[in-house]
Parts: structure tokens; C-alpha cells; sequence
């Protein structure tokens, strides 16, 4: 750890953040917004693939989740007993363009609308992300991301939702984490549409980041004054011993989860060891001449989504090519992800060092605990308090080293939908009732008010 390291662990202070430091919270459409076939939504590979039995913890599916559709004034009035300036936001695909086709659906855009107006009312920024995984089902079933076509559809979908709200939302991200869609969604199955083929994986990849990059002019093109981004899932891969094979392995990792999109999007080229690691699996044509000077297209800020480091070792067994995530012995939340800040100075760091100095944004950092609602009704979560501190602190840390970090966005505002875990793990800053839909701010949420209170008020008496 360096000095500067050191120093910034002595204290968290709200005034060590510049005046314009922005505080937010974030959600996304699917795990918070329910009412799936109300206003002309239709369904998403998210729909399906919760209704295949197997697929979701408990069975759970995002069917009604928050019913953030019914209650967007209740949440919003939660937004603003937190204090955060911005809020990021999801658009669901198929409520806007029903069946990922051409034809606007005005009650799924007016939900938007007036979800835009109201956070501006409260005095709210929002930021939009474009995609946070709910795809149409009908281009799951023309192919998905596999496919090439797909990225003109994502571009035309782009130019709606700028061009109908791109005249009060100005913060636009492309995609969030499109590692998680390509590799989860068409390698390991774990996520919607659950497809199972590497070489589909490493397709949609591409095709993700090529319809991020005619998403970005298609947004500009709607709405000339946006900035717009894109949110990468980041994670320092170490090796956790010193044989060449654990090196290996954490270059492999490194190489597929960080830099397969990092360096196109900022270096205009796929790193050459990956695609040599890849060779096996790629068919020849994937890539056309252009695609990467489109995916390179200059952004105005990276999102960095940031939750845990993986410290790597190979197998010790000969001839298997298994990986084995030891860790640190850290402590971990309750999903088993090790909590380490200093993995979040590390990657904002790199960023800043290696690949760009454009503005940086952690658009989620947040963590998972056994929280339970006590006998007066409050919830008490110490170790998500604790979180937030030290990933603050890991934040001054790597702002000292050089990093330009702009904005923190805590995952979650609100306990929600999990993905292929259900509803049994909660990153809230807020705990929902799932009966009741009651919603109760957790010790956690007052914690971070009370920062981005005392942030404020040192604004406005400096
Ligand atoms: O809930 C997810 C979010 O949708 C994407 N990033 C990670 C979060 C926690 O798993």
C-alpha cells in the first residue's frame, strides 16, 4: 500500500470529495419494475427464462418484484430522504418497442416520461442505462446476440429512447455489462437465454460491443448534447500462487472478463493473446473490417461496476484446466463474494493509467448480507455500512493515484430481483417487504444520507 493508500484509509471525510463529486443509487428495469405484460410490455428473455423450471433460486421471477411500475412516487420520495443526486435507471427494450420491433409503444415510453419529469422534480439526475438485459424475446428467437443483425436493432431502439427523452436525460449508457450478458447468458447458462456454446459466447461479445458503438452515434445523433458511456463489470484478476500455471490462468481471466472489452473500446483492437486463447472456439468472419473503429467511437465516461477481485489458482492436477477462486481470506457477504476495496482502487487505477482519462463513474458497488427486519421494524446492516465506508475510502484511495473518478452509484437502491438467485440475496439500501411491498430504509441508507448530507452541506458553506 502506498502513502497516499495509507493516508486515505486514516478517515472517511465527505469534504475529501470534490464539491462535484456525484452520490447516487442504481436499479435495473427487470429487478425492480414488475407489471411485465401491463402498458404493452412484452416479454424479455428474463420472462422465459424464469418460467423454465430450474433456471431461478426458489423459482422466483421478476413477475412483480418491487412494482416499481406502481409505485415510482413512493421510491422516488425514498430517493430523496437518501439525498443522491442522480439516480441510474434501466429502460426495459420491450416496454418501448414492444417485441424488439419497429413500433413505439406510447404507454411504455410515457411510463419513462413521466418516471424522467418526476426524478427532475425532486431534483434527481437521471441516468439512463439503454440495456440491462432484457432483450425482446422475438430477437432471442431470431438468433439473439449471437447474431449480427441484432446491433441495428439495438442502434434503432437507441435512437427512440433518445430521441423521446434525450431532451432532459443527458447521462446515457450503452450497456451494462456486457460480459455478463455474452458469457453468462450464451456460455455458462447461468443467465437468460441460457444458451450453452462458446463459440455463441465470444459471437455475442462482439456483436455487443458493435451495437454499443452504433448505439453511441445513434444517441448523439437523437439527443447532441448527451454524454454517453458504457458500463463494464471490472474485477483485478491475481494469481493467488506463485506456479506459472496460476499466472497464466490470472492472465486468461484478466484477459477474457477485462481487456476483451476494454481494449476495443479504447485501443480500437482485441488484445492478441485472447484471441490466440479464443482461436479453438472462433469461427473465421466474426469480425468485418470497421467493426472495431465503431466500437471505439470516443465516450464522455466509463461506468465501472465494481464487486469483488478473483485470486486465482490452477488446479494442482495435471492435465485439468480447472480454475480455483481461493480468494484472500477476506471476509465475504452472503453471495461468498470476498469483500476487498482495495480490488476497486486497483481497477480505477488501471483504468486510468492503461486505457483512458476520460471521466470514471462506479455505476454499482454494493454488497449482500443476511438482513433481517427487527421486532421494531428497523433494519440494522452493520456490514453493508462498513462496505460502503471502506469502497468510499477505496475510492479517495485510487483519486489520489491519479484516478478520475467523477461518481459512485450504490447497487441497490432498493432490495430487488437478483437474477438467477431470486430474491434470497439482498443488496438494497432500502429492505422491501415482498408480501407487503413495504419498503423500509436500512441503517445502511441512513448512513449514506447522512454522507452525501454532510458532502452537500460542505458544499454550500465553502
Ligand atoms: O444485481 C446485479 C446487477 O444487475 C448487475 N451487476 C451486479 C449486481 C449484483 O449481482
Amino acid at each position: 500500500m502506498s502513502a497516499t493508500q495509507q493516508r486515505g484509509r486514516l478517515a472517511l471525510r465527505p469534504q475529501d470529495f470534490p464539491a462535484d463529486f456525484l452520490f447516487g443509487a442504481a436499479t435495473a428495469s427487470y429487478q425492480i419494475e414488475g407489471a411485465v405484460s401491463e402498458g404493452g410490455r412484452t416479454p424479455s428473455i428474463w420472462d422465459t427464462f424464469c418460467a423454465t423450471p430450474g433456471r431461478i433460486r426458489g423459482g422466483d421471477t421478476g413477475e412483480v418484484a418491487c412494482d416499481h411500475y406502481h409505485r415510482t412516487r413512493e421510491d422516488i420520495a425514498l430517493m430523496r430522504e437518501l439525498g443522491i443526486g442522480a439516480y441510474r435507471l434501466s429502460l426495459a427494450w420491450p416496454r418501448i418497442l414492444p417485441g424488439g420491433g419497429d413500433r413505439v409503444n406510447p404507454v411504455g415510453l410515457a411510463f419513462y416520461d413521466r418516471l424522467v419529469d418526476d426524478l427532475l422534480e425532486a431534483g434527481i439526475t437521471p441516468w439512463i442505462t439503454l440495456y440491462h438485459w432484457d432483450l425482446p424475446q422475438p430477437l432471442e428467437d431470431a438468433g439473439g446476440w449471437p447474431t449480427r443483425d441484432i446491433t441495428d436493432r439495438f442502434a434503432s431502439y437507441a435512437a427512440t429512447a433518445a430521441g423521446a427523452l434525450g431532451d432532459r436525460v443527458h447521462d446515457w449508457i450503452t450497456l451494462n455489462e456486457p460480459w455478463c450478458s455474452a458469457f453468462l447468458g450464451y456460455g455458462s447458462g447461468i443467465h437468460a437465454p441460457g444458451r450453452v456454446d462458446p463459440a455463441d459466447a465470444v459471437r455475442a461479445s462482439h456483436h455487443l460491443l458493435l451495437a454499443h458503438g452504433k448505439a453511441v452515434e445513434a444517441v448523439r445523433s437523437a439527443a447532441p448534447q448527451a454524454r454517453v458511456g458504457i458500463t463494464l463489470n471490472l474485477y483485478p484478476v491475481t494469481p493467488a500462487d506463485d506456479r506459472d500455471t496460476s499466472h497464466d490462468l490470472a492472465r486468461r481471466l484478466d484477459g477474457l472478463h477485462n481487456r476483451w472489452f476494454l481494449d476495443p473500446v479504447f485501443r480500437g483492437s482485441y488484445p492478441e493473446d485472447v484471441l490466440a486463447d479464443l482461436d479453438p472456439v472462433l469461427e473465421r468472419g466474426w469480425l468485418h473490417e470497421g467493426d472495431l473503429e465503431v466500437i471505439s467511437a470516443p465516450l464522455d465516461f466509463l461506468g465501472v461496476n465494481y464487486y469483488t477481485r478473483h485470486n486465482v489458482r490452477s488446479s494442482p492436477y495435471p492435465g485439468t484446466n480447472l480454475a480455483d477462486f481461493s480468494g484472500r481470506y477476506l471476509p465475504r457477504a452472503v453471495n461468498g463474494w470476498e469483500v476487498d476495496p482495495d480490488g476497486l482502487s486497483e481497477v480505477l487505477t488501471r483504468v486510468s493509467r492503461d486505457y483512458t482519462g476520460i471521466p470514471l463513474y462506479i455505476t454499482e458497488n454494493g454488497s449482500a448480507w443476511e438482513d433481517e427486519v427487527g421486532a421494531d421494524g428497523s433494519v440494522d446492516d452493520p456490514e453493508r455500512t462498513a462496505f460502503l465506508v471502506d469502497h468510499l475510502r477505496a475510492c479517495l484511495d485510487a483519486r489520489a493515484e491519479g484516478a478520475n473518478l467523477a461518481g459512485y452509484f450504490a447497487w441497490s437502491l432498493l432490495d430487488n430481483f437478483e437474477w438467477a438467485e431470486g430474491f434470497a440475496t439482498r443488496f438494497g439500501l432500502v429492505h422491501v417487504d415482498y408480501e407487503t411491498q413495504r419498503r423500509t430504509m436500512k441503517s445502511s441508507g441512513r448512513w449514506y444520507s447522512g454522507f452525501i448530507g454532510e458532502h452537500r452541506t460542505g458544499i454550500l458553506t465553502a
